[in-house]
């Protein structure tokens, strides 16, 4: 069994996608990230970086005590090669797969959500930021939409790559972009989207919806967080 730590926020959809597609069973443990339950000590054992998402495998492949895992990318690969789905083992295929899941956890996400901070969340609005980040997603979308032109998925075949970047782009208008400009990324983004797994996995995170983000009360926790807040825990 898994025990999943998770928000439905686009790194939380990331492991919710992957679970109903392979059909691995799991417990839901929510953390509320907008009201801090991202510090509790016992979710901090687990994810000392006090983000979600986070996993317990109670069963692990090997004998000994339950393995914990956080980041979102290590946990799809340890989900992966768990269930010997959805990450190839041969050498060539596995590549491919791992630099396009690695261009979303340095690239796509950090750009996206630095993107969805400036433009909806910060109250001051720089323009210079906001350019930026919606410049740098901009061109992150060309780099897909050209990668898809010769084939389905991002690695080739359906693998952990595309489930760790469709979040992020959902919606694009949340990002300031268009699919229409990008029409073998719009092709891919609908065809996730449609898939039956990943409407499950949206659909479970409607149960979960708390305070948005500009909520005054969840800002002072979510924004502003510096060294003092880890040292003292929240
Ligand atoms: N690199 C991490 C990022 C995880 C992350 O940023 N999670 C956010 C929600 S998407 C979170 O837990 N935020 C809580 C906080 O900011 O205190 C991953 O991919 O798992």
């Amino acid at each position: 069994m898994i025990d999943l730590y998770y928000w439905p926020t686009p790194n939380g959809h990331k492991v919710t996608i992957f679970l109903e597609e392979t059909g691995t069973p799991y417990k839901i443990y929510p953390v509320n990230i907008g009201k801090g339950e991202q510090f509790k000590p016992d979710f901090l054992k687990i994810s000392p970086n006090n983000r979600m998402p986070a996993l317990v495998d109670t069963d692990p492949a090997e004998p000994g005590p339950p393995v914990n895992v956080f980041e979102s990318g290590a946990i799809l690969v340890y989900l992966g090669e768990k269930t010997g789905k959805l990450l190839p083992r041969a050498l060539r295929p596995r590549a491919e797969v791992m630099q396009w899941l690695f261009w979303q956890m340095g690239g796509l996400g950090p750009m996206s959500g630095q993107n969805n901070h400036f433009a909806n969340y910060a109250v001051e609005k720089i323009p210079y930021a906001i350019q930026r980040y919606r410049d740098e997603t901009n061109r992150l979308y060309a780099v897909m939409d050209k990668r898809l032109a010769d084939r389905d998925y991002l690695a080739g075949d359906y693998s952990i790559a595309d489930m760790a970047c469709y979040p992020w782009t959902v919606p694009p208008e949340r990002y300031g972009q268009n699919l229409d400009g990008f029409p073998h990324l719009k092709r891919w983004w609908e065809t996730m989207r449609d898939r039956p797994a990943v409407k499950r996995a949206y659909e479970i995170g409607t149960q979960y919806r708390g305070v948005p983000a500009t909520d005054p009360e969840a800002r002072k926790i979510l924004f502003g967080q510096t060294a003092a807040t880890v040292r003292r825990g929240g």
